[in-house]
């Protein structure tokens, strides 16, 4: 063993389905994870689920769930995240969930310490305060000024908060930064600098009480712990830092190297050791900042269709093809445009073309024309093999350069050097002619040998990358060896080797149909969508309650300054007008509603909406059309008087 390495990917917020861009740092991290085991080392690799905050509570509330249903469903449902490691045959060795009890109790502990060491203080946090909504909003937060729930005016208030001395650790952190290799690459620590810490660096604050969903904090009910600490503190608690449910603190912190996606590298790069440097802990060793996979130059999202999806792209092209494709195509540290043509062109060129075409010719020939085995003699080698010798030896120190650094896509380009050196040699080899006379099939084993050799040296490199092909051409080699030791020597196969042939390893792909059918499935399957179904049940007394009536509308008329809001007097039965404002008007004209009968909640409590009251609620269908929002009130037939209850 060449001693401990621990890596870790960003854990992921699960509030919606995974897309390839998700998937693009977590496969980087296993083709890591898997090279370092190659050498060697005994790895620890580490992924997770970043389960708590407003977000997960909103999207929960919306989704009519609690919020532990709702990340259970994209955690361990079927097509979550769990699933899509599987697929994505991610290799991790230990998974966490910020709402696992262990980590929480840890980090009611760590806020504790911070806390009773003075770098946690309580402070007051400044915002704007929405009186009826009960809600604390940021100035950014707010829509035209006003609150994003009810549309309301706020007003300046304070909330008490606990607050954590980053500023006291600025120095230290610059001076990390500028002059140590922690933060990777180089061009992430100008941005940090320039962007976060001349301006100064104020205090972090680091508790919420305006929603629940978070780790309490234990020592001062209401509020909850903000979520960047309780997930940046998941690398440590999942090694068993302040808790029992783990215990190889020792053996694997500090951390090799933390991969995240550049828009979280402050959050890594600066607050992360700040809070170790509190706790007096050892920084991890390196974060490295990647760049984001683009689609039409902008970032990508699961709404943006089945193009992104991980599923169908594994499905379609296989899993080995799809690893290949994110860090073959891409410079991990800089942003990449993805697309379906980049993804098929680089299947084709490299994998069908020069791999897949080495494979299948060079074991297709040696069955051919010596059958199951090589020859067991063989002759030396001849001049003209020194170069494909020497690159295929040279190759693993150079790969490992590559790979030290993360540079995924040019440690790939190496290997592919020498790859088609290896097609290029066959021509200039052309074994069909030797094998035309016995005299010459000493050397046509030879040149064979030479290929399979190459061949062996290149997949067992190609391992962490994809895995389960290096093994496919292990298994065509006579189960070749494809150790890390063995990867920098010619010569390692028995001159006799057995060879399997094989399916081809990547068939090529016709370009035209295969875009064709990617645009056919990354049509909406339906232009109509509708709300996702409540899956809280209510008691039927309580339904009950609601008290629906048919009413009348006798005038209609849209609000002054407001391009939302139709004001109705409706007729609801009891010889009293009735208001009630809908912010509709976007949907109708209020000269199509009158005379209308409608279908109203009349028992909510009475609400003001621009200084108007408004007693009910109309009831209306909603749905979304070629992703656009539509909208119906329920309109009933005119025989049903005005004030008729519905039940
Ligand atoms: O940030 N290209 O979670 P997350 C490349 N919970 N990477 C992308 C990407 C794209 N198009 N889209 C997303 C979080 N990512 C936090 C992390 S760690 C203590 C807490 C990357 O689910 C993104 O850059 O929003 C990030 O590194 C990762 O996916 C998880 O994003």
């Amino acid at each position: 063993m060449k001693g401990n390495y621990y890596i870790t990917t960003p854990i992921y917020y699960p509030s919606a389905k995974l897309h390839i861009g998700h998937t693009y740092c977590t496969v980087a991290t296993d083709a890591m994870a898997r090279y370092k085991r190659l050498q060697g080392y005994n790895v620890k690799f580490l992924t997770g689920t970043d389960e708590h905050g407003q977000k997960i509570e909103d999207k929960a509330k919306e989704a009519g769930v609690t919020p532990q249903k709702f990340v259970d469903d994209i955690v361990l449902g079927e097509g979550g995240v769990l699933d899509l490691w599987k697929l994505m045959n991610i290799s991790y060795d230990r998974f966490i969930r910020t709402t696992d009890d262990y980590h929480v109790a840890a980090i009611q502990k760590i806020f504790k310490k911070m806390y009773d060491n003075g770098d946690i203080y309580k402070g007051k946090y400044t915002g704007k305060y929405c009186k009826p909504c009960e809600s604390f909003w940021t100035e950014s937060q707010l829509i035209d000024g006003k609150c994003p729930d009810c549309g309301r005016e706020v007003q300046d208030a304070e909330e008490e908060a606990y607050f954590f001395r980053l500023s006291k650790y600025a120095d230290r952190i610059r001076d990390l930064l500028e002059n140590t290799d922690f933060l990777e690459p180089r061009s992430r620590v100008h941005e940090m600098v320039n962007n976060f810490i001349k301006p100064g660096l104020e205090d972090l604050c680091v508790s919420r009480t305006s929603f629940t969903w978070g780790v309490p904090v234990d020592f001062d009910e209401g509020h909850v712990v903000y979520v960047w600490i309780d997930a940046l503190f998941n690398y440590m608690t999942a090694l068993g830092f302040c808790n029992d449910k783990y215990n190889d603190l020792n053996e694997f912190w500090p951390a090799d190297v933390h991969f995240v996606g550049k828009e979280i590298v402050r959050f890594h790069s600066i607050i992360w050791p700040a809070m170790l440097m509190s706790l007096d802990l050892p920084l991890p060793k390196k974060v490295y900042g990647h760049g984001w996979l683009l689609l039409d130059g902008g970032k990508m999202s699961k709404s943006k269709g089945n193009v992104v999806d991980p599923y169908i792209l594994a499905q379609r092209f296989g899993v080995d093809a799809l690893r290949f494709f994110l860090l073959r195509s891409f410079p991990f540290g800089s942003d990449g445009n993805f697309s379906n043509e980049l993804l098929i062109s680089t299947i084709n060129t490299d994998l069908a073309n020069d791999l897949g075409n080495l494979v299948s010719r060079t074991v297709a020939m040696a069955q051919k024309y010596f059958g199951e085995k090589l020859p067991e003699n063989q002759l030396a080698n001849e001049e003209m093999d020194a170069e494909l010798v020497g690159l295929a030896t040279g190759l693993r120190d150079k790969y490992e350069a590559q790979m030290e650094a993360y540079a995924f896509q040019n440690a790939l380009a190496e290997v592919f050097k020498v790859i088609s050196r290896a097609n290029k040699y066959i021509d200039e080899n052309a074994p069909w002619v030797l094998a035309k006379s016995e005299e010459n099939h000493p050397r046509l084993a030879k040149v064979l040998y030479n290929l399979l050799e190459t061949v062996r040296i290149c997949a067992g490199l190609l391992t962490p990358f994809m895995p389960d092909t290096a093994k496919g051409i292990a298994a065509r080699l006579g189960g070749a060896e494809m150790g890390w030791e063995s990867l920098n020597t010619f010569g390692v196969l028995p001159c006799d080797v057995a060879t399997v042939n094989g399916a081809a390893l990547f068939p090529r792909i016709d370009v035209e149909k295969e875009l064709a059918a990617l645009e056919e499935l990354s049509k909406p399957k339906s232009d109509i969508e509708i709300e996702p179904y409540t899956e809280e049940k209510v008691d039927f007394d309580t339904f009950c309650k609601n008290d629906f009536r048919a009413v009348k509308v006798k005038d209609c008329q849209n609000v002054k300054k407001s391009d939302k809001l139709l004001q109705f007097t409706l007729d609801d039965g009891t010889g009293t007008d009735r208001q009630i404002l809908s912010g509709i008007a976007k949907y109708y004209k209020p000269e199509e509603l009158i005379g209308k009968t409608l279908v109203a909640i009349t028992n909510l409590p009475p609400r003001k909406m621009m200084g108007k009251e408004s007693c009910g609620m109309l009831i209306s269908a909603v749905h979304t059309e070629k992703g656009e929002e539509k909208l119906h009130l329920l309109m009933i037939d005119d025989a049903i008087p005005a004030g008729a209850k519905l039940c």
